[in-house]
């Protein structure tokens, strides 16, 4: 299996995500992405750097070039010792407003995703990660190899949306790689992680493109809140390529196995030429912030059931905050997932 990572990682730091107006213990800690190459490595995998500098000009249809704009600037302003979190968000009203704190209100939906001095040029690399493994994988595919490469991505992506940050999340990767692809043929997008997946939905919300699936926590109890229903479907010529399947705390292997393979013949009706995965295994028993009963044994399942489409494949890192089992984790389900 072929796996990008960042070394660079780690100069992203959130000092701590904002809930209720006080200062909690931010999740996405450096030490994921560390525990989960040195698992990696220690199960036999080969890592490589990421050598693909992120070109921002062939990302503008997943990225809005103004958002870019705005956080590559800001994060050069900032001190290496400094950080912002937005205090206003965006209304309704249409206006904008070119105040520094307007803008960081305008691009932000929460307050757990700060930016620092070096934020956007790891977000980046989090980004090239996602791209070059999706090149990786187009090449073969172009020579009549089908196989299947993993981005270890951090920061993760899903929950970036067009023109927001949110959710430990600033740049779209998988929606990056999805995009991508989609030039080369149809894509469909497969987001197993405890959070719906809500930036990479609405970033192809109205294309027949690229199918857009996520099995997830239902959003009436869970983050994102805002987006993750079962009755959204797509709109314009997107109509019938978004698929949510929400799902409620507790849930076993047994039953996430049923939704699983429920989804993926939905997929497989959309005749996918790529398939991406956003793996997030905050679907674990034992995570800190999720809330399902998946055990490690079941990822080698999981990835056996998606693996069986025989897609070309994108797997791409999301959440996942248990930084003892992490590494574990992923690697059983990169054992189920070689073709
Ligand atoms: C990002 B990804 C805990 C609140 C956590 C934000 C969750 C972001 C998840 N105090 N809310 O999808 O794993
Ligand atoms: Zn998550």
């Amino acid at each position: 299996m072929y796996i990008v990572h960042s070394p660079t990682h780690q100069r992203h730091q959130p000092p701590y995500e904002i809930f209720n107006g006080e200062q909690t213990p931010h999740n996405e800690v450096p030490a994921r992405a560390d525990q989960i190459a040195n698992a990696l490595t220690a199960a036999g995998y080969g890592l490589e750097p990421v050598r693909l500098e992120l070109d921002l000009a062939e990302i503008e249809n997943v990225h809005d070039s103004n958002y870019l704009q705005f956080l590559k600037l800001t994060c050069e302003e900032l001190k290496e010792s400094e950080y912002r979190y937005p205090s206003v968000f965006r209304y309704r009203s249409g206006r904008e407003s070119g105040n520094p704190l307007a803008q960081l209100g305008n691009y932000s939906f929460d307050m757990y995703t700060p930016l620092l001095h070096d934020t956007f040029e790891v977000a980046s690399q989090s980004a090239a990660c996602a791209l070059q493994v999706a090149q990786t994988v187009l090449q073969a595919a172009q020579g009549g190899e089908v196989t299947a490469g993993y981005a270890l991505c951090r920061p993760p992506g899903h929950h970036a949306d067009f023109n927001q940050m949110g959710g430990y999340c600033y740049l779209n990767n998988a929606a990056i790689a999805a995009d991508f692809l989609s030039a080369h043929g149809r894509v469909a997008t497969l987001d197993v992680d405890f959070h719906h997946g809500n930036g990479t939905q609405h970033i192809f919300y109205e294309s027949d493109r690229v199918f857009t699936a996520s099995i997830h926590a239902d959003p009436d109890w869970k983050f994102p809140f805002f987006s993750g229903y079962g009755d959204e479907r797509g709109r314009g010529k997107g109509r019938g390529y978004n698929l949510n399947r929400p799902l409620q705390h507790g849930v076993t292997d047994d039953e996430y196995q049923q939704v699983l393979e429920e989804v993926l013949g939905h997929i497989s009706s959309f005749r996918p030429e790529f398939l991406v995965v956003s793996l997030g295994v905050d679907t674990h028993e034992s995570d800190p912030i999720g809330g399902f009963r998946l055990t490690t044994a079941y990822y080698t399942r999981m990835a056996k059931t998606i693996a069986s489409m025989n897609l070309p494949g994108v797997i791409v890192q999301e959440g996942g905050y248990n930084t003892k089992l992490l590494g574990t984790n992923v690697v059983a389900f990169l054992d189920g997932f070689k073709h």
